[in-house]
C-alpha cells in the first residue's frame, strides 16, 4: 500500500517484503568486499552510522568533503557491482511512482546500531536532481524526520519499518531530511540494527 507524504513523496509500505533475504543476503555479500565503516565529516565528526557502497559510483566523505568516487578509498579497489535484485527494486519502486527512466548508479548502505541517526540535511551531491532517490528500509523501525527546503522548517516524523520503500523526487528531492535515534530492539532478520539502501544517480 502507498502513502503520499508530500508532493514528489511516496512511501510504499512493504515493497521489498518479497525480497527480503536476498537483500540482506547481497548486503552481506558487499561488505565481505568493501566492508562498513564511520567516515569522517569535513567538519572532524565520525558518522554514528557505519556504511558502504556498490554501483559506479560510491557516496564518501572525509576531511576533503562529500562526493562519488568510482574506488572505495579503504581498498583502493572499485565498489562492489550493484546486485540485480537492488537495481530491479529501485526501478520498479521508481515506476510506481512515476519514474520511469530511472537507472541508479549509487547505492550507499547504511547501517544504524542503537544510539545510531542522521542529523537533518539535504542530498545535492547529485548531478541531475530531476532523478529521484529511492530509499529502502531493513530490519528495525527508525523515525525519519521529512522536513523542508530550509533547514528552520520543523520536519515531520514518519516511521519507516521493515520492507518500507520511499521514492523521493520532483519538489521533495532537495527536502531536508535525517532520522532520529535508532532505539534498541531486536529484529527477527537484521539483528540489533537498521540497514537503508540508498539508490541515486550520481551523475
Ligand atoms: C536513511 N539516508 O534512512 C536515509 C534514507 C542518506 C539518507 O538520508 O543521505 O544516506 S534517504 C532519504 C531521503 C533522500 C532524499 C530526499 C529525502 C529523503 N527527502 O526529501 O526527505 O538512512
Ligand atoms: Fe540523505
Amino acid at each position: 500500500f502507498t502513502e503520499h507524504v508530500s508532493e514528489g513523496a511516496l512511501v510504499l509500505r512493504q515493497f521489498a517484503t518479497t525480497q527480503e533475504h536476498d537483500l540482506l543476503t547481497e548486503i552481506s555479500q558487499i561488505i565481505a568486499l568493501a566492508p562498513f565503516r564511520h567516515m569522517t565529516t569535513p567538519g572532524g565528526h565520525s558518522m554514528s552510522a557505519a556504511m558502504t557502497c556498490c554501483g559506479r559510483y560510491g557516496w564518501v566523505t572525509d576531511a576533503r568533503g562529500y562526493r562519488y568516487q568510482r574506488e572505495d578509498p579503504s581498498s583502493g579497489k572499485p565498489w562492489p557491482v550493484m546486485p540485480t535484485t537492488f537495481a530491479d527494486l529501485a526501478q520498479s519502486a521508481a515506476q510506481s511512482a512515476g519514474y520511469a527512466d530511472f537507472i541508479p548508479d549509487s547505492c550507499l548502505i547504511n547501517r544504524y546500531k542503537a544510539g545510531a541517526k542522521m542529523g537533518l540535511h539535504q542530498d545535492k551531491n547529485e548531478q541531475d536532481f530531476t532523478q529521484p532517490i529511492v530509499s529502502v528500509s531493513l530490519g528495525l523501525s527508525q523515525v525519519f524526520q521529512f522536513g523542508g527546503l530550509v533547514r528552520g522548517e520543523r520536519p515531520r516524523n514518519i516511521p519507516l519499518y521493515h520492507g518500507d520503500v520511499v521514492v523521493w523526487g520532483g519538489p521533495a528531492r532537495l527536502r531536508y531530511h535525517g532520522v532520529l535515534t535508532l532505539k534498541a530492539g531486536e529484529h527477527p532478520l537484521t539483528g540489533s540494527c537498521r540497514y537503508n539502501l540508498t539508490f541515486r544517480c550520481a551523475r
